[in-house]
């Protein structure tokens, strides 16, 4: 019999649109992703559901637009932050429903409370911590919203804190344990779904000198996000080797994408410094994390799968982290009409050249003060759409500086995917347009109920 497909979801935190150089870096090389762009699609238009790290880490674990699971800002630092509601169907249980073993190791960022924790969230296996960042070394989150919070320890293995992995270059632990976990399942004959959850490159900006020198020509801000990037793109090595070593490629697909665009803030400097940081790329696009302009959610992305999908194809297609979801799901034989769900299986799209399933993609950024300069800041609430070529953001942010006169902004996506000049003007009744179907979407996540998300129930 056909052994049901193994799923690995290989996400970084943080990754800018152009830091990989099979998306054009040209200052260093990530040789193990180009290869992994060779053994599937890799896509130039896909989107993190969120411009920030828990929202679309909710969108990837129950395939919902953020507003309905709960999350639509960073769940807090501390040991009582709550994540996505409980009555949401989660990839990892849904996946163990159908026989899968499952693991994450690395980031979650989706609630510290107990009942939140991965293994309550149909994890057999975890290692990792709960916040939205930690030292590398030391596992401690240091970087509280407010002055008044405090550091806090934040490593655990299998929901107890745990010391055992202090001085080891974190990055490093996610892929030794993610390439024992394949080896593992594949030794007991189980499928698996692996979350390798790396939270590289976001700060603190931290490489061993193995990595960094590297790149002992860049300047220094690069030369970290170099060598972050370039210990993550060793991890992927490993994992593809591991996969290919015991003879399960074809039988295991691989997701790729950054959750969110590069960091802009200051406290990426650990000199002091109190300048915008610009480590991290967005190439060609506008914005950057925490953004709605492209730079701030538009991330590398790729799905191997050889022998299913095609391999070394490129796909201007929009496609978003809510897919993974169905898309595995289906996969893994679910029945995937009972999920009341806004993501969609993009498999067929993929493998058959079926028709993409999306025509429109929304996106919300909530007042939230902001990781960019530290200061207290709130910004306005940001909606933006994307339907076909066209794209409508309002009240987009960018430390570059947005007129007055651009709170509304409309682009031609496919012409200026730099989002450099406002249509508005041009074309008021693509505006108004795209303005109804935001006004739409709003009274849709607004009036979500919980109960029909899962039909079953
Ligand atoms: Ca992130």
């Amino acid at each position: 019999m056909m052994h049901k497909p193994n799923f690995i979801v290989i996400m970084t935190d943080d990754q800018g649109y152009g830091d990989l150089s099979c998306m054009g870096c040209t200052d260093f090389k990530t040789p193990h992703f180009d290869r992994l762009a060779q053994n599937g699609v890799r896509f130039t238009s896909f989107y993190a559901n969120a411009p920030v790290c828990s929202p679309t880490r909710a969108s990837l674990m129950t395939g919902c637009y953020p507003r309905k699971t709960g999350v639509t800002g960073l769940c807090a630092g501390n040991r009582y932050a709550e994540g996505i509601r409980n009555d949401l169907p989660v990839l990892s249980e849904e996946l163990k429903n159908e026989g899968y073993k499952t693991a994450l190791f690395g980031k979650w960022h989706l609630g510290s409370l107990e009942e939140c924790r991965p293994h309550r969230k149909g994890f057999d296996k975890w290692i990792g911590f709960l916040a939205g960042n930690v030292d590398f070394f030391s596992h401690v989150f240091y970087y509280g919203w407010t002055r008044k919070t405090l550091p806090i320890h934040d490593l655990w293995e299998d929901g107890v804190e745990t010391n055992k992995y202090i001085g080891k270059y974190f990055t490093e632990v996610i892929t030794e344990k993610s390439v024992e976990f394949i080896r593992e399942s594949n030794e007991n004959d189980e499928p698996f779904f692996l979350f390798a959850s790396y939270n590289a490159p976001h700060y603190p900006m931290q490489a061993p000198d193995k990595y960094l020198d590297r790149f002992k020509n860049l300047p220094e801000d690069r030369r970290i996000m170099a060598g972050m990037l370039s210990a993550v793109d060793d991890g992927v090595g490993a994992i593809m080797d591991e996969l290919e070593r015991l003879g399960i490629t074809e039988n295991t697909c691989i997701v790729f994408q950054s959750d969110n665009g590069p960091e802009r803030s200051k406290r990426c400097w650990l000199d002091g410094n109190e300048d915008y940081y610009y480590g991290g790329e967005a190439g060609k696009l506008r914005g950057h994390k925490a953004s709605l302009f492209e730079g701030g959610i538009r991330v590398p992305a790729i799905i191997s799968w050889p022998g299913t999908i095609p391999c070394g194809v490129v796909s201007d297609e929009v496609a978003a982290t809510f897919d993974i979801f169905p898309s595995f799901l289906k996969a893994a034989g679910a029945d995937i009409s009972k999920y009341h769900i806004d993501g969609k299986d993009i498999i067929p799209h993929l493998s058959k050249g079926e028709k993409n399933p999306h025509d429109k993609i929304f996106f919300e950024m909530p007042d939230q003060s902001l990781i960019l300069d530290g200061a207290e800041r709130a910004l306005d609430h940001q909606y933006a759409v994307r339907k076909g070529d066209w794209k409508l953001v309002v009240n987009g942010t960018d430390v570059a500086g947005v007129d007055e006169e651009d709170r509304i902004f409309l682009s031609n996506i496919k012409e200026d995917m730099g989002e450099r000049t406002n249509l508005k003007d041009r074309h008021p009744e693509i505006v108004q347009e795209l303005m109804a179907e935001i006004e739409g979407w709003k009274e849709e996540i607004e009036n979500y109920k919980t109960i029909d998300t899962y039909s079953m129930l």
